[in-house]
């Protein structure tokens, strides 16, 4: 019977800030889990500090299940970011321990490989279209097989998605927030050239894709996503923000632009409309903040019913460790559908060392026991915690919108 003896959180900024979760037993193994939410980062680690380590302390490391419910149900207040976060980071560490007390790499123990590899797909932007479609060759040039292609908009000091760093592109910028200027006009009369001239460019091949991050009304989403019918997206993300689930349905009714949403979402109860209503094609929940692999296990699964595919969020705010408990979930959900994979810096990769690998457009999680990511304390601590907030977004009159 392995016991956990210890647990504690490492926070890190090697250009960007992760939380990270350690649980040790007594067996002499141990398990990292990611803890990273984004911009309110100390939430979670005060969460896990004073209120989930004292109680894992004792508890049978393989238990994952139990600990599970445990902490969902067992801490009354249930949902929410932090809490789901928290409660994946324990999830994440506690499948990194099984698999290396099995000797087996998680996507073995979850029912082994489905495919051979993970399709990902890059992000490209630039500040003109000229410039966007520049960068979407760039990536089609490495290898990958899907792209999502975001470009500034006329008009617009700025705007989410486009930004100097080509490669690392990182939105918590500010130790207070940024602010950003919107204008849903300028924008859907723009955001359609993008995809034309892409499509004109480099043909029927590559999968091409687009966040809307949050910023249409449900009747605005479903005319651009008519307007962007000619050019077969791989979907359209986030189109509309999904406090109100019902939302999607009136897209759903107006366009066949596959549509993706589910970053922020935390537990199935924030899609269940959606997926049993199949008024979403790919759910992008992930393990970080999704209740881990074992809850995520379970919205992939309801998914599969309803014909919704996975495309778990992996933007440069979720760290190496999560990405490689993303790759060995992806590897084994039978209703994969894609991996985002915006690339971590050299700075990043090296604090957290991992097995994965990229080849022609595909990820892998590699063969180590567990999870196959480790973090480098000594270099960590070189890096301590920097404020950073995403953006804020306004109107052109000035008032508050989505970001
Ligand atoms: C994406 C996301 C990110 C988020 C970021 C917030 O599709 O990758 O929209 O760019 O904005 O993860 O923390
Ligand atoms: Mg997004």
């Amino acid at each position: 019977m392995m016991k956990i003896t210890d647990a504690k959180v490492i926070v890190t900024c090697p250009g960007r800030n992760f939380v990270t979760l350690k649980i040790y037993t007594d067996e002499d193994l141990y398990g990292i889990g990611d803890a990273t939410l984004n911009g309110r980062e100390k939430a979670v680690v005060a969460y896990l500090e004073e209120h989930v380590i004292p109680c894992l302390i004792g508890m049978q490391a393989d238990r994952i299940e139990d600990i599970w419910q445990y902490l969902y149900r067992g801490c009354y207040w249930r949902r929410g970011p932090v809490t789901m976060t928290a409660i994946s980071a324990v999830d994440m560490a506690l499948w990194d321990i099984k698999g290396k007390a099995a000797g087996m790499p998680v996507y073995q123990l979850l029912g082994g490989a489905s495919r051979d590899g993970v399709m990902v797909y890059g992000h490209a932007n630039g500040e003109t279209l000229e410039e966007t479609v520049e960068e979407v060759g760039k990536y089609i040039d490495m290898g990958y097989k899907a792209i999502r292609a975001q470009t500034g908009i006329p008009g617009l000091p700025s705007t989410y998605g486009v930004s100097g760093d080509k490669m690392f592109y990182e939105p918590a910028n500010g130790a207070l927030p940024s602010e950003n200027v919107w204008s849903t006009e300028k924008y859907l009369t723009h955001a359609p050239k993008l995809f034309e001239r892409l499509r004109e460019t480099y043909g029927d091949e590559p999968h091409l894709l687009h966040d809307v991050h949050h910023r249409l009304t449900p009747i605005e989403a479903a005319r651009l996503g008519k307007l962007l019918e000619p050019y077969r997206l791989f979907w359209m993300e986030d189109c509309v923000a999904a406090d109100n689930q019902e939302g999607l349905r009136r897209v759903r009714e107006h366009t066949v632009t596959p549509l993706a949403i589910g970053e922020i979402f935390n537990s199935i109860w924030n899609c269940k409309t959606l997926i049993e209503e199949q008024l979403i094609d790919y759910i992008r929940a992930t393990v970080v903040h999704a209740g881990g692999i074992t809850h995520l296990r379970q919205i992939a699964g309801f998914a599969a019913l309803h014909h919704v595919r996975t495309g778990c969020h992996g933007a440069t705010d979720l760290s190496p460790v999560c990405m490689g408990a993303a790759l060995n979930f992806n590897l084994w959900v039978p209703n994969f559908g894609i991996q985002e994979y915006m690339r971590h810096t050299p700075e990043t990769d090296a604090v957290f060392p991992h097995e994965y690998s990229f080849k022609d457009g595909y990820l892998h999680p590699g063969n180590k026991p567990g999870l196959g990511v480790d973090i480098d304390e000594k270099l960590a601590a070189k890096y301590p915690y920097q404020r950073a907030y995403l953006p804020i977004n306004r109107l052109q009159d000035g008032t508050m919108w989505n970001w």
